[in-house]
């Protein structure tokens, strides 16, 4: 097997592309459909252009790099991630992953090395759901799982998706044209950090995902009565706070029932805000995940039963509404297989580990076979400006996805 990647281009890059979006803290906020993220697509554009790839974007937005085969007829194999953030993200959550796989076509070009099978690398739209309150946008259309209602969701400004969508200058009606079917791709693989300690507490630089448990995210609306804080007695008041209180120390008891299941409040808004008004409304997220959909479902049941009885027993109104139900998406063996034989060709033998974090690729698993490479997090350290990986870490996760792709791609080996 020839070629080994560039860890300093990639590392140089990686920083490139994180000085975008990035604040006086060092966090990065990228999200869709903005200007920061323009520009790092122009940036990331540029850096597929120098791998010999030719470059497109879909009807979302989905930032396309193909590194055309010798085969016209075989089907394509992906590989890629996001360069969204969260708010106040880190540089290597999503962009690790994009920069990567285009590190490794240019291992390949550089080498005149051509696949059979054509290879895209995809920056997909929209995977934090940061902006629009449910994510992965750009990997649902190429489900063809995104429907034209999906994109009357608003932001914190009001603004739809689709409006969003054509004020970056994309075309919300024709978002069914970045469907795939199942027949064009033969296996999608995706590196990304950890998020978690796992790699840290072995020790080890790159593992192999098993499988990507799956994200549930909740909106509750708690409705009571606001009042004056101090001309009220407590047993007269209807307080949204004191019920939502009640339902987050029963999530994190409940959660902790559970073998893997875990359970994020993530935001919360009191109205109307004032030091001396009793609140009238709660607003706040909940984000479920297991590894175990069976075993998520009845953590919900539960949470959504007591938010009935405590509101019941408070006179409290509620709403409780879905956001994004994604099922655990587990790894294929085919993929597994090739980023084990990989890592062996490169000296490695990869630790395997669940992904707690959601991924592009649960969103078209019943497409294609799904493999994902891990990279070790300092600390397990994510979502946040203090997230590290290692250059050396970078370059050997990145190696062995080159050697995977070339796997993957039916490039014989010399
Ligand atoms: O929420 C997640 O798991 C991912 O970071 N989008
Ligand atoms: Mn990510
Ligand atoms: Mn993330």
């Amino acid at each position: 097997m020839i070629g080994t990647v560039n860890g300093d281009r990639l590392w140089a890059r990686l920083m490139e592309l994180g000085r975008i979006g990035e604040d006086e803290q060092g966090g990065v906020t990228r999200f869709s459909f903005t200007e920061l993220e323009r520009q790092a697509k122009e940036q990331v554009a540029s850096y597929m252009s120098e791998a010999g790839m030719q470059v497109r974007e879909d009807a979302v937005g989905n930032l396309i790099g193909t590194y055309v085969g010798t085969d016209p007829d075989a089907a394509v194999v992906i590989s890629g991630s996001h360069i969204d953030t969260v708010l106040h993200g880190g540089k290597f959550d999503g962009a690790l992953g994009v920069l990567a796989a285009i590190e490794a076509i240019q291992t390949m070009y550089e080498n005149s090395i051509q696949p059979k099978h054509t290879i895209e690398v995809v920056a997909f739209t929209d995977e934090e759901g940061s902006r629009f309150g449910f994510g992965m946008i750009g990997s649902r259309a190429l489900a063809g799982t995104l429907k034209q209602d999906n994109l009357t969701q608003r932001d914190e400004q009001g603004v739809t998706i689709a409006e969003a969508m054509e004020a970056a200058g994309y075309v919300p009606s024709q978002l069914a044209s970045a469907a795939r079917k199942s027949e064009e791709i033969k296996g999608y693989v995706e590196l990304h950090i950890e998020q978690g300690r796992v790699l840290e507490q072995l020790n080890q630089p790159v593992g192999l995902v098993t499988g990507i448990a799956g994200p549930l995210w909740l909106q509750f609306t708690l409705n009571g009565q606001a009042g004056h804080a101090g001309a009220t007695p407590m047993n007269m008041r209807r307080d949204p706070l004191e019920a939502a209180t009640a339902i987050f120390d029963y999530i994190y008891r409940e959660t902790r029932q559970f073998k893997h299941a875990v359970a994020t409040v993530g935001k919360l808004r009191v109205l109307p805000g004032g030091v001396n008004v009793i609140p009238g409304e709660v607003q706040f997220s909940l984000d479920l995940r297991d590894i175990d959909e069976a075993q998520r479902n009845e953590l919900e049941q539960r949470i959504r039963d007591f938010t009935d009885q405590v509101c019941k027993q408070q006179s409290i109104e509620y709403s409780i509404e879905l956001l994004q139900r994604v099922p655990p998406a587990p790894s294929s063996p085919e993929i597994m297989a090739a980023i084990e034989e990989a890592a062996r060709l490169n000296g490695m033998e990869l630790p395997t580990l669940v992904s707690g974090a959601g991924h592009d690729g649960m969103q078209f698993h019943s497409l294609c076979p799904l493999g994902m490479i891990f990279v070790r997090s300092k600390d397990g350290i994510s979502h946040n400006p203090q997230e590290y990986s290692s250059k050396e870490d970078c370059a050997a996760g990145t190696q062995v996805l080159y050697s995977t792709l070339l796997q993957l791609a039916a490039v014989e080996r010399s």
